[in-house]
């Protein structure tokens, strides 16, 4: 499908939303840049420390007679999930993910949910207190919102705490396609658990299945997604989080792909401080360095970003730092191929040889690929390739970065004789201490007499 037939579904609906009936509504704010936006200072209603949405932005509100109104349109967005690598996806307000919603606990919200999608949808408020018509569950909660269509959903946001929004409505392929954003409610004054920070970011986790040299995701795949994101990017597109050395930091991760992933920060311990349940009690918290995010889950971690540096921050499973890698290529390890490429070229000029001596020369490789496919692994930090695409960024902590300066401050500049070096002096192969001669497993010499093979069949 190309991009022109993906998009005639989209206009036929917006074109039958009357001018008439929007002119009554909040102008709804689209965001066109994917770059990491300011944080919103809260233009009115009640102060907060706003969050830091990753790649993203907060939406602004209309405040009416005491009731902050939101306008989410529901419509196709293209997303630059890599650099050069465009996926049409649906989303809200030019983007996937969403804007994130930022209220304080106590905030009447009343949001407009526009559907200009070629089919119906719906908004689940995830992990909100509400009335039971507002929870979005199309057939169970409310009618679907076809498209066209314009429906209201009005609450008090009362609890403090990370949240997300997604359809309930043929949800399968809507989240597939990206449809989803994150809800922030702030604490309305100090509260016992929820600590003052001066860095708060957030983001979602979300996979796609977009095959090599296409454009649209396969919305029916269930576990062999290809894609794996921070809110819609994959490294090395995602901005780095900056903090100023010592600045207590947040962050706030929630997962709608359709696994597990441990998210893991490097250099500092943290605790989680906050689930989509509430604040955690002080008294359940313990320091790690990876928290594994299930599946509808949020996590919400905090510590102190005292280690200057250039930190990975990344999921744990190593195939989501991945970009899209065909996942029947044999393991070559170990396996002697010389001689042969040159023959196969005679016949396939294009042929590469993958994976002789692991993978580790994809990140440098010129392999030509498919027009709009993301490169298996890329990026490319100071000392060479980093080998990564996908849930991979870093946390940049440096010294005196002004309050609201979140630019990214450029490569760390390693302190003198603080960097791993290569040894040059005599060889020391004989010395490291073995069980065995190289290649050989511990025993095997006594373990497996010839002609033993047979007790197993
Ligand atoms: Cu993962």
């Amino acid at each position: 499908m190309n991009r022109r037939n993906f998009f005639t579904g989209a206009a036929v609906a917006a074109a039958s939303v009357s001018s008439v009936a929007m002119a009554a509504l909040p102008e709804p704010v689209s965001q066109a840049s994917a770059d990491t936006a300011p944080p919103l200072a809260p233009p009115n209603g009640r102060p907060y420390h706003p969050v830091v949405t990753l790649n993203g932005w907060t939406t602004p509100w209309r405040m009416n007679q005491g009731v902050k109104e939101f306008h989410l349109v529901a419509e196709p967005v293209v997303r630059e999930v890599a650099p050069g690598f465009f996926v049409n996806m649906w989303g809200y307000n030019g983007q996937s993910p969403g804007p994130t919603i930022e209220v304080v606990e106590g905030d009447r919200v009343r949001i407009f949910v526009t559907n200009r999608l070629p089919e119906n949808t719906t908004i689940h408020w995830h992990g909100q207190r509400l009335p039971n018509g507002m929870d979005g569950v199309g057939g169970l909660n409310q009618p679907h919102i076809p498209p066209g269509k314009t429906y209201v959903y009005e609450f008090e946001a009362h609890r403090p705490g990370t949240f997300m929004y997604h359809p309930h409505s043929d949800e399968m392929v809507q989240m597939a396609m990206g449809m989803m954003g994150l809800w922030i409610t702030h604490p309305k004054g100090r509260h016992p658990l929820i600590a003052e920070v001066q860095r708060d970011y957030a983001f979602l986790l979300s996979a796609y299945d977009v095959e090599p040299g296409a454009m649209t995701p396969r919305v029916n795949e269930m576990t062999d997604f290809n894609i794996w994101t921070f809110n819609s990017r994959a490294f090395p597109a995602i901005t780095p989080l900056v903090a100023r050395q010592n600045d207590r930091v947040r962050i706030r991760v929630g997962n709608l792909t359709m696994t597990n992933h441990p998210i893991h920060l490097h250099g500092h311990e943290f605790e989680v401080t906050g689930t989509d349940g509430g604040p955690v009690p002080k008294s359940a918290r313990w320091p790690e360095v990876t928290t594994d995010v299930a599946v509808g889950q949020m996590r919400q971690v905090e510590f102190t970003a005292d280690a200057l540096g250039d930190w990975a921050f990344h999921c744990h499973k190593s195939h989501h730092t991945m970009g899209a890698m065909g996942h029947d290529v044999p393991t070559m390890i170990g396996v002697d191929h010389r001689g042969l490429v040159g023959k196969i070229q005679k016949i396939v000029p294009d042929y590469m040889l993958m994976g002789e001596r692991g993978m580790g020369d994809m990140g440098t490789m010129q392999m030509p690929l498919p027009d709009n496919t993301f490169p298996m692994m890329s990026g490319t930090g100071p000392f060479g390739p980093i080998e990564m695409g996908g849930m991979f960024t870093t946390l940049k902590v440096r010294q005196g970065l002004g309050a609201n300066d979140y630019a990214d401050p450029g490569w760390f500049a390693q302190p003198k004789g603080t960097v791993a070096y290569e040894w040059k002096g005599a060889p020391l192969a004989s010395t490291a201490p073995r069980q065995t001669a190289p290649g050989q497993a511990p025993g095997a010499a006594s373990a497996r007499k010839p002609g033993t093979d047979h007790e197993y069949h």
